[in-house]
This record gives C-alpha cells, sequence and structure tokens, in this order.
C-alpha cells in the first residue's frame, strides 16, 4: 500500500486530496498544527480514515520526525499562509511559512527519505503583474505580493533540490480554484456565501474591493487530480493548471445573485479598505503541456462551479 503524506490537510484542497488517495487505496499521513480548538471541519467526513501527525512548517524537527517515522512513498506540501491580504500584514510570517517552509520539508525529505516524491502548491500569483497571455510554464515571474514573493522561493526552491540532488520534485503551478470548502474570506466563497445570507434575509449588503480584477476559476475537485498525476509520470516536471477562461470579479457577483434572483447593484457597495496595495490584475494560464502530457483537463465550468457554491450555501445557512 502506498504511502502519502499531506502537509495542509486541513485546507481545501487537502480535503479533497485527501479523498482522492484514499480512494485510490493510499494510506493517508495528514499533518495538523496544534490549536486550542479542533480544526477538523473539511475532513470530518474522512477523519477516522487519516492518520494525524501534529506539526509545522515553520519547525524542522516535526517535518523530520514526520517524514523519518511515516517514511512517505508521496508527499504532497499544500499548507501555507494563503490569503493574499494577510501576507501585506504578516509579510515575514508568510515568507517563513508560505517560502522558507518549502526548504524545510525537502530538507526532511533529502535527509531520510530521498526517494519520496514531492509535489510543491506553487501559485499563479507567482505571474502578478503578467508579462504574458496567457501565461505557461515558461512566463517570467513578477510576483505583487509578499505571498507571491515567498510562492516564487518555493518554486524555485523546488526546482533546485531536483536538480541538485536528484529528488521527484514537482511544482504545481496552480490557477485559482475554489469549491463549496474555500474559506469564507476568498472572494468567490464570499459572493456566494453573502448572496446566500442576502437571500435568506439574514443580511442586506455585500461590501466588496476591486470588481474589474479577472482570474482564471476552476474547481479544487479537478485540481488535486492534477496534483497526484504529476507525481505519476515518469519524471519530474512542472505544469500550469487552469481553465483557459477569465472572467471578472464583477462577472462573478452578477452571476451569483443571478442564480437566486437577485440583482447584484441592488445589494453591493464598493468598499475602498478592501482593495489591495498592489493588485493582480488580471491572469488566465495555459493548460496546454498539462492536457497533452498528464491528459488532465478542467471540467467544472465557471458558471457551474458558482452554481454549486451558492446551492451549498444556500443548503449550509438553510439547515
Ligand atoms: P487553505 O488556506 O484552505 O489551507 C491551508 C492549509 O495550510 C491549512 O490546512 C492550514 O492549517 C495549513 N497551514 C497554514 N499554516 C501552516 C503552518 N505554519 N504549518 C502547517 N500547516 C499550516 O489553502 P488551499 O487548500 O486553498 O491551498 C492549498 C495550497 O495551494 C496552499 O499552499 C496555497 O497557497 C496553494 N494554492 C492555492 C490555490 C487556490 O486557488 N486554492 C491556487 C494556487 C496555490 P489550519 O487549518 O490549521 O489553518
Ligand atoms: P487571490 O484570491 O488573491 O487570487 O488568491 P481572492 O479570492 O482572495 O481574490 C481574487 C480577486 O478578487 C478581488 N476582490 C476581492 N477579494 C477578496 N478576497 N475579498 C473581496 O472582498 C474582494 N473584492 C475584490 C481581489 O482583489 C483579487 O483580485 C487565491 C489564493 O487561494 C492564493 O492562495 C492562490 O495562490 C491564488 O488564489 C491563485
Amino acid at each position: 500500500m502506498k504511502k502519502a503524506f499531506i502537509t495542509g490537510v486541513t485546507g481545501q484542497d487537502g480535503s479533497y486530496l485527501a479523498e482522492l488517495l484514499l480512494n485510490k487505496g493510499y494510506a493517508v499521513y495528514g499533518m495538523v498544527r496544534r490549536s486550542s480548538v479542533e480544526n477538523y471541519e473539511r475532513v470530518h467526513h474522512i477523519r477516522d480514515k487519516i492518520v494525524f501527525t501534529q506539526g509545522d512548517l515553520t519547525d524542522q524537527s516535526s517535518l523530520d520526525e514526520a517524514i523519518k517515522e511515516i517514511m512517505p512513498d508521496e508527499v504532497y506540501n499544500l499548507a501555507a499562509q494563503s490569503f493574499v491580504p494577510t501576507s501585506w500584514n504578516q509579510p515575514v510570517l508568510t515568507s517563513d511559512v508560505t517560502g522558507l517552509g518549502v526548504t524545510r520539508i525537502l530538507e526532511a525529505i533529502r535527509k531520510y527519505k530521498p526517494d519520496a516524491k514531492f509535489y510543491q502548491a506553487s501559485s499563479s500569483e507567482m505571474f502578478g503583474k503578467v508579462q504574458q497571455i496567457p501565461q505557461t510554464e515558461k512566463t517570467s515571474f513578477y510576483p505583487r505580493s509578499p505571498y507571491g514573493v515567498a510562492k516564487v522561493y518555493g518554486h524555485w526552491i523546488t526546482v533546485n533540490y531536483r536538480e541538485s540532488y536528484n529528488i521527484f520534485a514537482c511544482s504545481g503551478i496552480l490557477f485559482n480554484h475554489e469549491s463549496p470548502r474555500r474559506g469564507l474570506e476568498f472572494v468567490t466563497r464570499k459572493v456566494t456565501n453573502a448572496v446566500a445570507k442576502i437571500k435568506l434575509g439574514l443580511v442586506k449588503e455585500l461590501r466588496m474591493g476591486n470588481m474589474d480584477a479577472k482570474r482564471d476559476w476552476g474547481f479544487a475537485g479537478d485540481y488535486v487530480q492534477a496534483m497526484w498525476l504529476m507525481l505519476q509520470q515518469d519524471q519530474p516536471d512542472d505544469y500550469v493548471i487552469a481553465s483557459g477562461e477569465i472572467h471578472s470579479v464583477r462577472e462573478l457577483v452578477e452571476l451569483a445573485f443571478d442564480f437566486v434572483g437577485l440583482k447584484a447593484k441592488d445589494y453591493v457597495i464598493t468598499d475602498q479598505k478592501l482593495f489591495r496595495p498592489a493588485e493582480v490584475d488580471q491572469l488566465i494560464g495555459s493548460p496546454e503541456k498539462a492536457r497533452k502530457i498528464l491528459g488532465w483537463d478542467s471540467k467544472v465550468s465557471f458558471s457551474q462551479l458558482i452554481q454549486m457554491m451558492v446551492e451549498e450555501d444556500l443548503r449550509l445557512l438553510g439547515s
């Protein structure tokens, strides 16, 4: 039985990836941070099937011990301080967790299980102020937040450990992917949750930041398949994972209100406090390489995704 170790297993992607790997017959080990209240919401339905180990990406010895004890065949590094606005409030923490954390886990692999295959959760935020449209594996990086900068470091240290130590290390450059399990502060979930609350009469307005920003959005359940596929290839490599479609935040908001028969203009207020110090105006990825080599494609469309999220938020709030 293959063993997989997931950091960030309590996060959106960690929960979908754990489900996928369990279905494929893997023994799944997940790293969790100690906190004063338990945080297993996204994995509660598979909690008894995962072996949890305590650790933190800022703590080398916990990573060393985890790798030494588990001796995993595959390691998926999904843990990060992943919310872009927080990276301006906590730039040093973000660099430490999201950037240096990658070196720490690679060091643990190099020392104790060098033949483990490694997946790094890189991000389209590395493209930031885009140098090419659409963005591919060859497009230069120009990050626009401390988060984006930390991810560029994580990407290159992954490439470097592959080249220096021959570790089977892959960097998946994933564009925004969402789901009903998305954190409430990210724009899609913030909008679908607010729309459901407005529909149910629980709140009266939705405060938004920059509605002109454009993103390439897909469904998290599709995107975790690409992570696994990367580690099943003969050679380690880096891949852009994207839908290849671009939509604005405004379109997202209007679509979500349309699904419940309301008009966005009656409820949305623009709030300057929600604008970012430096914005990523537009992102659109080319999934060509992933299509050709991994046989991967984004299946759930933008409109299906938003509908799924609105319906699930209505169901959750209604019950
Ligand atoms: P989430 O924010 O939902 O999950 C982040 C996970 O990291 C949580 O399990 C969190 O634990 C854990 N974590 C945070 N800090 C630490 C730490 N210091 N040590 C150990 N674990 C920690 O992110 P997603 O699931 O959306 O994203 C997964 C990864 O993919 C992240 O690295 C993200 O940056 C990256 N990414 C995400 C994209 C997206 O659109 N979703 C796109 C591209 C990249 P806890 O539950 O305790 O907070
Ligand atoms: P992003 O996602 O920064 O792309 O990072 P987010 O959903 O936070 O923002 C997307 C765009 O929407 C604009 N926006 C708002 N965003 C939020 N959160 N709240 C608002 O009220 C709001 N109004 C407008 C933002 O300005 C931005 O342009 C996500 C994270 O998951 C990262 O970890 C990941 O690496 C990237 O996606 C790819």
